[in-house]
């Protein structure tokens, strides 16, 4: 049949902006810091927490639960065929320090109101539909963003994640078999954590744009064309400390100041880029051992560099490292570097910008093609199946803090234009 008949029939009104933002805000709750600051990093109680919520959720909307070793957690409605891949659509509840209610658990709790809506208006999909909450984005708790998104999509060495332990020593082996799920290795939980080929025909994520671009030209819906590239690395400086008073200038050796001088190389490399949208970041930045009259001996960076151009994003990753370098040199300090990430970009499927676009179109929705800045999950999804994003605004652009905000209204909008997307992808 004619898609457009069908859509005009699907009766979205049981999709409540009021009632997913209640949901959110009762995740929410579950978080390691007092509301309005969510924290909650993976396989933690919280977290433990808002994965039960999460898998009441999707039974009340009668999805098909299962989990696999690394803690994704996938709800499926079925299809008509059981033979192609599914549709899926998920996104991530856990978050970074003394962050908001928003970032992620909006693709989780509105992937699954999308689904239970369009069971409720009697749509029965060719292809099955999966809501997905995927087990981490964030890197706090592993030093690695997108673990669960990296496995799922082949991203992810066993050696990579042999040397990933938390800030206690523990393993993701360890933490992820204390939390039911895991196994005996990390060669087994990436075994039945990697998506068979052909099993996901398309991947849509629902989220807050985390930027003012969609807020400031008053729009509704942003329709996401590219994810830029990630890098992440982190720098160890030490040098011989000693006493603030006895120790001369002449004799220092002050990892330190090697620290406060790379930070500002840090900014002064992204700048030379010359381009907008070449960010860098030095989010993480602790000396040692951090007492008013004793000379700095240790010091550790963790620094972000992004760009939505791979080659040039390299460029500064690469003068950063030659003034790591240079500064330890000059300071004879000693130093040690580890990259953590350096990601390509993501171009999104014109098939699902399509039918994004055709969604918002239908719902008479204001909208924009814009390029994420952040990274999600899709960066990852992208490398396995076409691949799609769709924004909402968020109040002031803000995102990972705790006055992190987006209306009901907008919340609505995003979640029906998810739906019809959905639809329209795993439609006849
Ligand atoms: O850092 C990011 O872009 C994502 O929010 N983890
Ligand atoms: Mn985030
Ligand atoms: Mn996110
Ligand atoms: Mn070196």
């Amino acid at each position: 049949c004619t898609w457009g008949l069908r859509a005009a029939t699907l009766d979205l009104t049981s999709i409540s902006g009021p009632a997913v933002v209640e949901q959110l805000l009762h995740l929410a709750t579950f978080s390691d810091d007092p509301l309005p600051a969510v924290t909650r990093l993976i396989f933690t109680p919280n977290d433990m927490k808002a994965r039960k919520y999460v898998k009441q959720l999707m039974k009340e909307a009668g999805l098909t639960i299962r989990e696999d070793p690394m803690g994704n957690i996938y709800g499926r409605m079925h299809g008509s065929t059981k033979t192609t891949g599914a549709v899926v659509t998920g996104s991530h509840v856990d978050a970074i320090p003394l962050a908001g209610a928003y970032d992620g658990t909006l693709g989780v709790i509105g992937a699954i109101a999308a689904l239970k809506a369009l069971g409720e208006a009697g749509f029965r999909p060719e292809k099955p539909i999966e809501a997905l909450m995927f087990t981490s984005e964030e890197p706090t708790r592993f030093g690695l963003g997108c673990i669960g998104s990296r496995g799922m999509s082949g991203a992810l060495t066993v050696e990579t994640l042999n040397d990933k332990l938390d800030v206690n020593g523990t393993s993701f082996q360890a933490a992820s078999t204390a939390a039911g799920y895991g196994g005996k290795s990390h060669e087994t939980i990436l075994e039945g954590t990697r998506v068979k080929p052909g099993s996901i025909a398309a991947f849509v994520e629902l989220h807050i744009e985390q930027g003012p671009r969609l807020e400031r030209e008053g729009l509704q819906l942003g329709i996401v064309s590219a994810i830029a590239a990630p890098a992440a690395l982190r720098v160890f400086f030490s040098g011989d400390g000693g006493h603030a008073g006895a120790l001369l200038m002449p004799d220092r050796n002050d990892a330190g100041l090697a620290a406060a001088e790379l930070a500002l190389a840090v900014e002064k490399a992204t700048l030379d880029a010359g381009a907008i949208d070449a960010v860098g970041t030095t989010g993480f930045l602790q000396i040692g051992p951090n007492s008013m009259n004793s000379v700095p001996r240790e010091a550790k960076l963790e620094i972000d560099i992004r760009d939505i151009d791979a080659a040039r994003r390299d460029r500064t990753v690469s003068s950063v490292l030659k003034s790591v370098e240079e500064i330890a040199a000059r300071r004879d300090v000693r130093h040690r570097v580890e990259m953590i990430n350096q990601d390509p970009p993501a171009t999104c499927s014109q098939e699902v910008i399509t039918a994004a676009t055709e969604a918002a179109k239908e719902l008479g929705a204001s909208q924009k093609a814009l390029v994420s800045r952040a990274y999600h999950d899709s960066l990852f999804m992208s490398q396995i199946a076409p691949t799609g994003m769709i924004f909402i605004p968020c109040r002031n652009g803000w995102s990972h803090r705790p006055d992190e905000f987006a209306s009901a209204a907008d919340i609505e909008t995003g979640v029906k234009a998810l739906a019809l997307t959905l639809a329209r992808l795993a439609g006849t």
